[in-house]
């Protein structure tokens, strides 16, 4: 029997998927890479923003990151050390077209090629994703993702980046968490661009669907209609304050609207939710839908990506007291776009160092009920994960019994799914590596190998020796793949 440091049994944990699931790890290209002015890159939001007082915990910025740029070969290494048999991680736009429009730069790609190639030597899976937030600043400059063009643009660089590398691709992501990058960086204004306009977050949202599914076109026009497509959503699990209050239930249905729906069913279906469109009509009357786009936005997918974290409790604000905000995202200007009374009351402990719940049964949930809801279309979970503040041991090893605890019942979890029936194909923790967690700057940790701030020395964490050791375990199934 295997057993991990703790000393539970990962052979049984292993023994719950089937023998050609898959493993591996998540990160993005403004989180690791660093060498923002190496290579040809041209400036992103995330530069930009990351550059303005106030707007990243202790002034962080990505400029330096944990230097991936330069230490990919040893990245590679360690994940194939540690078993992985996939690895997602997202081009920067701004790598290849440095001002967003135009003809590649060769440097660009060349850096993800070789890091694909040296992926695949090491028989790790490459899953890139096209778009994980860093915008080029040119396009934003020229309107953002509220600008119908920047999803043409879009395209254009999808088909650029499958010119070269698509020959060794089989699974892209488009896009990651379009519910970030609408209304995190167009309604509450916390993450790039930083702006606070509910209205234009409703055009980012249409816009970002459309160019998920140009993007797909572009893809598919290079490497053929049968290339594997996803999208990475992450997906919202409100839960009533009070379930018999059918005005707390109410504030379920708008938050899943607005944070699932609002993606899901114009990417599955090509059309969105009619209460959706009801809920906003205060801030926008969806005239940035053009006629034909809804034939456009159903564009096959092959893999519904799934980020998971935690779940969320919502009632129905009254108006009579302060908002309760108690969803991560401060208590500035609101990511919920037409939803003026519904609030976020605090959720029970434990809490991860995001102040975010721990749920497993949340996940098991979103699972079968995906699978249910749509039951030709495998999921992937392209992250799921915990930030918890590491302490490093006098003998130098990093002792995270929290993220290990929370990585074990996330994977049981998983497994509950699968039991049930859920078409869960495989699982990307996040993160390989402590990196630059956005507006927190380097304070959250969330990575399996911890990452000194002054060295850039890696160290795996206990959880990440956890996570090895399932992965031997499920290896050495008798017909694993
Ligand atoms: O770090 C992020 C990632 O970039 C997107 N999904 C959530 C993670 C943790 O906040």
């Amino acid at each position: 029997m295997t057993t991990d440091a703790a000393g539970s049994d990962v052979g049984s944990l292993a023994a719950r998927f089937p023998t050609d699931f898959r493993w591996g790890a998540a990160t993005a290209a403004y989180q690791i890479e660093g060498a923002v002015h190496e290579g040809g890159r041209g400036p992103s939001i995330w530069d930009t923003f990351s550059h303005t007082p106030g707007r990243t915990a202790g002034g962080d910025t990505g400029d330096v990151a944990v230097d991936h740029f330069h230490r990919w070969r040893d990245d590679v290494a360690l994940m194939a050390d540690l078993g992985l048999q996939s690895y997602r991680f997202s081009i920067a736009w701004p790598r290849i077209q440095p001002t967003g429009r135009g003809p590649a730069n060769e440097e660009g790609l060349d850096f993800y090629s070789g890091l694909v190639d040296a992926l695949l030597d090491k028989g790790i899976r490459p899953v890139p994703t096209l778009y994980h937030w860093d915008l080029p600043q040119a396009l934003e400059d020229s309107g953002g993702w509220p600008e119908r063009d920047t999803a043409f643009r879009f395209a254009d660089y999808a088909g650029l980046v499958t010119e070269r590398l698509g020959d060794r691709i089989p699974l892209w992501l488009t896009l990651n968490e379009p519910w970030c990058s609408a209304y995190l960086g167009y309604a509450a204004g916390v993450h790039a661009p930083g702006r606070t306009e509910p209205t234009a977050a409703m055009a980012a949202v249409h816009h970002l669907n459309l160019a998920h599914a140009l993007g797909a076109k572009a893809i598919r026009a290079v490497s053929g209609a049968d290339t594997g497509i996803g999208a990475a959503l992450n997906f919202h699990l409100p839960r009533p304050a009070d379930p018999t209050d059918p005005r707390d239930l109410d504030a379920v249905r708008r938050v899943d609207a607005l944070a699932n729906r609002a993606f899901l069913q114009p990417m599955m279906e090509g059309r969105y939710p009619d209460d959706l469109i009801c809920d906003v009509a205060g801030v926008t009357n969806f005239d940035f839908v053009r006629d034909d786009d809804l034939d456009t936005l159903t564009t096959p997918l092959t893999t519904l990506g799934i980020n998971y974290y935690s779940s969320c409790v919502v009632r129905h604000y009254d108006g009579a007291t302060p908002r309760a905000t108690a969803d991560g995202h401060g208590d500035g200007a609101s990511p919920w776009v037409g939803a003026d009374h519904v609030e976020f009351p605090p959720t029970a402990p434990p809490h991860t160092a995001m102040g975010w719940n721990i749920d497993p049964s949340g996940f098991t949930e979103l699972l079968v009920g995906l699978s249910r809801r749509y039951p030709d279309l495998p999921l992937l979970v392209t992250e799921n994960g915990s930030a918890f503040h590491d302490r490093v041991d006098a003998d130098g090893r990093v002792r995270d019994t929290e993220r290990t605890d929370y990585l074990r019942r996330h994977l049981g979890a998983v497994a509950d799914a699968l039991d049930a029936g859920a078409d869960v194909r495989g699982y990307l923790v996040w993160s390989l590596l402590d990196n630059f967690e956005w507006a927190y700057g380097y304070d959250r940790r969330f990575g399996i190998v911890r990452v000194d701030d002054d060295t850039q020395e890696r160290t795996v964490k206990d959880s990440g020796r956890f996570y090895a050791a399932v992965l031997a375990a499920h290896r050495s199934r008798p017909g694993t793949r």
